[in-house]
């Protein structure tokens, strides 16, 4: 089987690639794509080196799957034709999440969705602020969702390579006393936090926020649960983390509450001690979920997560998709 990774030059089409040598993914051979401006660039793939192909110029012919990682206007461009011939499609961005012919898919939250899908398909999969988020709900949905409050506070990494050079770069700037450049962001990110992310619709929803409440109906499969969410970036370089306040039919207490969590794969790190919960910076290279600061109010349950958006957000959702893929025999009738 032929594998591409379109983006592979992105931070997502990177940790992809890391990720399909580490779990070793069986594909006879792994073609890098990006766009012609990265062109003849290389790509870590394992402990090889893989020189980047433009995507304008890229026939998907011998391609069996094709990972894409490389923003909505080139899925929207390249995924028809990646398709046209053939391939089986997994798109990161947010050209096809809300179209209702393509699965939207976590696997850690509905992995279902991925039987008997047809020749060629396409599968999209939710923003890196949703899956953990999803994952979560997932997990205390037997005791009956109510309402859901959530504040993220996502690192630049999620705006791309470009956002943590400015973080970078302001920060060096205010140590040697000159004024830093604000260009990525609409104000200077570095010691500071934004609490916008993206445009705002008329009624003054950011296009994150929106994401969040939309994804995470859609993957619940309940588009009438009350989602209201706040979307901040904060000035670190990996790794997001969520205050979630949701509203129950039925209260439980933090320790069940906990091993709910615990049984749909997240680690919870919740002691009493003055450092008895995760950061982001923890939650940095690892394939994990983490809750800690579970506690009650009746029956409203508050907790918090973290997790590495780049690579348990985005690149693991993917090649698990793939793997799910191979697992239900969808390549050995191709
Ligand atoms: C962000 N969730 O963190 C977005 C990236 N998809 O900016």
């Amino acid at each position: 089987m032929q594998v591409a990774v379109v983006g592979a030059t992105s931070l997502v089409g990177q940790s992809i690639l890391e990720l399909l040598a580490v779990r070793g993914f069986p594909a006879e051979r792994v073609v890098a794509v990006d766009v012609p401006e990265r062109e003849g660039e290389t790509v870590a793939y394992g402990n090889r080196e893989l020189e980047v192909r433009a995507v304008d110029s890229f026939g998907f012919d011998e391609i069996a799957l094709a990972l894409f990682a490389a923003g909505s206007d080139i899925a929207r461009a390249h995924v028809p034709q990646a398709r046209a011939a053939g391939a089986a499609v997994v798109d990161f961005s947010a050209a096809f999440r809300h179209d209702p012919e393509v699965p939207l898919v976590a696997p850690s939250v509905n992995a279902a969705e991925l039987e008997g899908l047809a020749e060629a398909a396409l599968v999209a999969v939710p923003n890196c602020t949703v899956i953990p988020l999803a994952q979560a709900l997932q997990a205390l949905r037997p005791l009956g969702l109510q309402r859901v409050t959530v504040s993220t506070y996502q690192s630049v990494s999620g705006s791309g390579q470009a956002a943590m050079e400015e973080l970078a770069n302001q920060t060096t700037a205010l140590f040697s006393q000159r004024d830093a450049e604000v260009t990525v962001f609409p104000k200077r990110i570095a010691y500071n936090v934004l609490p916008l992310i993206g445009d705002r619709n008329a009624e003054g929803i950011s296009d994150e926020e929106q994401s969040v409440i939309d994804e995470t109906r859609r993957l619940l499969g309940q588009p009438e649960l009350p989602v209201f969410a706040t979307c901040v970036r904060v000035p670190t370089f990996f790794g997001h983390g969520w205050s979630v306040t949701v509203d129950l039919e039925k209260g439980v207490d933090a320790g069940r509450a906990a091993l709910l969590l615990q049984a749909a794969g997240i680690k919870v790190r919740d002691e009493k001690t003055a450092d008895g919960f995760v950061t982001p910076m923890e939650a940095t290279g690892n394939d994990v979920v983490w809750a800690s600061r579970i506690r009650r109010q009746g029956n409203t349950l508050a907790f918090w997560l973290t997790a590495d958006n780049v690579r348990t957000g985005a690149a693991l959702p993917v090649v698990a998709i793939a793997e799910t893929l191979l697992k239900n025999g969808y390549f050995a009738v191709r």
